[in-house]
């Protein structure tokens, strides 16, 4: 960081990397910060893509080597929105040297990969080189409100947690094998994807961490196109065809430490539904209930109220008071998905200005990382199914 600016130096422009170029060209606008970000350098392996990238997102210069953006003296920190598999090697090589780190989720592919990433992040603290995982959605007014009604106790005892994160983007068989279906690239499908935010929000939201799951995973299309079927392309071409290796939809129930029971489900199969994270906590002394498609509101249920006057209301989450709201609009005029990454990059800039430990950490990532793994194995363990029974003598 030089004096009140930091340059930032981002891997891959696709859609989290728009998501993120967006946050950083307008988070100073919209906040008062100690510290101004300088969108540095764009890295991709295609220099000519990257350059178009880069002029659109306004970059100020091309990497087709992330090894070499990492090395690039005008580089303090490294926004890394890349595909799973390579979240880990660019991580750890970014924390040694000595460059601050933002990680889009999940935060790798494997938990021994999470393991190595949070280690090398407590060291790097100590250092005074930090790092945060990009749980985007913890940015959301109504999900700061959800977290400070339950934090205040007025959900009393949480006994219920009830979270979906429902997409359709490939219900179509024909839509091709992109890298979110290819294990070796994902490291898994709807589980880690948006499974992965459903997790974060539900232990954010109740402040307690999920202990144990019992898992039910699925593939409903086993194989697709390779590529996109388009006019130009060979009959030949167009009927190739390959395996998808990860989970379409991933259903599991979990117990948290607070004593709590959960029952999650992250699906992209849910037809009609295009981008609907929901999170519903039941307590002893009331209910919340977020659906981000929807994101400017939360209900909530007090159920120490006259039950004659009881029930949810709708609380639009968008007076000044609440967290962000106040850089923006007034009321009623709400915000929307790319508000989230702005507020995340705040948080992350504000944090390391005063010298402190962002949130989320590697280490809340590496807790997601274990709760999905969890879920793959025992959604592998046949053992814990039951059959129910069938026919006349329950023989079928
Ligand atoms: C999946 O379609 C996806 O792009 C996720 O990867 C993002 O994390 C989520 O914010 C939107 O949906």
């Amino acid at each position: 960081m030089s004096g009140a600016t930091i340059g930032v130096g981002m891997v891959g422009y696709a859609f989290m990397g728009a998501a993120h170029s967006q946050a950083w060209r307008t988070v100073h606008r919209a906040f008062d910060l100690p510290v101004t970000p300088r969108m540095a350098v764009l890295c991709g392996r295609d220099r000519a893509a990257a350059e178009a990238a880069a002029a659109k997102l306004g970059w100020a210069s091309v990497e087709t080597e992330w090894k070499r953006l990492i090395e690039n003296g005008d580089v303090d920190l490294v926004d890394i929105c890349t595909p799973g598999d390579t979240h880990a090697e660019i991580a750890l090589a970014a924390l040694a040297a000595g460059k601050h780190v933002l990680c889009e989720k999940p935060l790798a592919n494997t938990v021994a990969e999470a393991e190595a990433m949070a280690a090398a992040a407590a060291e790097a603290a100590t250092r005074g080189v930090r790092s945060m995982v990009g749980f985007n959605y913890r940015r959301v007014p109504a999900v700061a409100l959800a977290r400070r009604l339950v934090a205040e106790g007025r959900l009393g005892d949480v006994r219920h947690v009830r979270a979906q994160y429902l997409q359709d983007w490939i219900v179509d068989p024909e839509f091709p094998l992109v890298w979110r279906m290819q294990k070796d690239k994902a490291g898994s499908g709807a589980l880690g994807d948006i499974g992965a935010h459903a997790v974060d929000l539900a232990q954010f939201v109740t402040g307690s961490p999920i202990t144990g799951v019992s898992g039910l995973t699925e593939t409903f299309v086993t194989e697709r196109p390779l590529v996109a079927s388009s006019a130009g392309l060979s009959a030949e071409k167009a009927a190739e065809r390959g395996p998808v290796t990860v989970d379409d939809t991933a259903l599991f129930l979990a117990r948290f430490a607070d004593g709590a029971v959960g029952n999650f489900e992250a699906t992209r199969f849910a037809s009609g539904r295009k981008n609907a994270l929901r999170l519903e906590v039941n307590g002893s002394a009331g209910s919340l209930a977020f659906d981000f498609e929807a994101m400017n509101e939360l209900a909530f249920h007090d159920h120490t109220e006259d039950p004659e006057l009881g029930g949810f209301r709708r609380i639009q989450v968008t007076e000044p008071g609440h967290p962000y709201v106040a850089a923006w609009w007034p009321p009623g005029h709400g915000l929307g998905y790319e508000h989230t990454f702005t507020h995340e990059v705040r948080d992350l800039l504000a944090a390391l200005a005063a010298g402190e430990d962002p949130e989320p950490s590697f280490a809340d990532g590496l807790q997601v990382q274990r709760v999905l793994a969890a879920v793959e194995e025992s959604a592998a363990a046949s053992s814990v199914w039951t059959r129910v029974a069938s026919g006349a003598t329950g023989a079928g």
